[in-house]
């Protein structure tokens, strides 16, 4: 697995932070070193939407990257006729993800990938429906209109993972978790230069929001129970069923 130096040396130009073929190379690597629990939240997906999977519906993984969680997905649950969405916008993640399918085992069949805007797609006759850390990049007035989109298109019994990374309205706690998930990203071998410099090109692209907003948003959308199931730090997954 090719391993994420994207930031290591001092960049001349920051330029805001997008998923290119730089990034699609080293993706793997990027993400578990930088978002914990990462490699529990793709698994659980698998888990939860085996259980919560209704037969002859469809199941989507919005801001699928290279496809971790749809495989997940497709590999828990026991349906030959299964049908699983992922779509990206970035073209070079997709072509990486293909790749990957190509690789993996014999339920990757089960997967259609779509490269386009997750804002722009139909979403129908859904039981599972996946985010995971893909909300926090659409822009925030679009974000109700996405879950509400979303909730139409869901089954009653359907359900939402949605996982995100979290900001605090209180300041020193604010201030604390975000130590905190520097000093994961220290002791997964990334330098303060790296840490810093991503941390700039992220901040006008990855806009992370509190718990009660993104409770507050799934109310409105018509969610009628969530729990939030997984916290690691200033990172959270949460479950909402229609
Ligand atoms: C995983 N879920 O491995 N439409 C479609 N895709 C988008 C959009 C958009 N408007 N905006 C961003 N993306 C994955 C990880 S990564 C999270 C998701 C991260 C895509 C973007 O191209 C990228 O692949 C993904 O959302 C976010 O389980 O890197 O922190």
């Amino acid at each position: 697995m090719a391993l994420d130096s994207i930031y290591a040396d001092t960049l001349e130009k920051l330029v805001d932070f997008n998923f290119d073929e730089k990034v699609a190379n080293v993706f793997p690597d990027m993400i578990n070193r930088s978002v914990p629990g990462y490699a529990s939240i793709v698994a659980m997906t698998g888990i939860l939407s085996a259980e919560f999977y209704q037969p002859g519906s469809r199941c989507y993984d919005l801001g699928c990257s290279l496809g971790a969680s749809a495989l997940s997905m497709s590999q828990s649950i026991e349906d030959d006729s299964k049908q699983i969405i992922a779509v990206d916008n970035s073209p070079e993640m997709l072509k990486k993800a293909q790749q990957l399918l190509e690789k993996s085992d014999n339920q990757s069949h089960a997967i259609e990938l779509i490269c386009d805007d997750i804002l722009n797609i139909n979403i129908t006759n859904a039981s599972i429906v996946v985010m995971n850390f893909t909300l926090q990049f659409i822009a925030p007035e679009k974000r109700s209109i996405l879950l509400k989109n979303i909730y139409q298109g869901m089954k009653k019994g359907g359900i939402l993972i949605l996982s995100e990374k979290l900001s605090f309205a209180d300041k020193a706690q604010q201030e604390l978790l975000i130590d905190i998930h520097h000093f994961f990203k220290k002791a997964n071998g990334y330098s303060q230069l790296e840490i810093s410099q991503k941390r700039q090109t992220l901040e006008n692209v990855l806009i992370p929001e509190t718990l009660e907003q993104h409770k507050e948003r799934l109310v409105q959308a018509g969610f009628r129970q969530m729990e939030q199931w997984f916290q690691c730090f200033n990172f959270v997954s949460l479950l909402a069923i229609k």
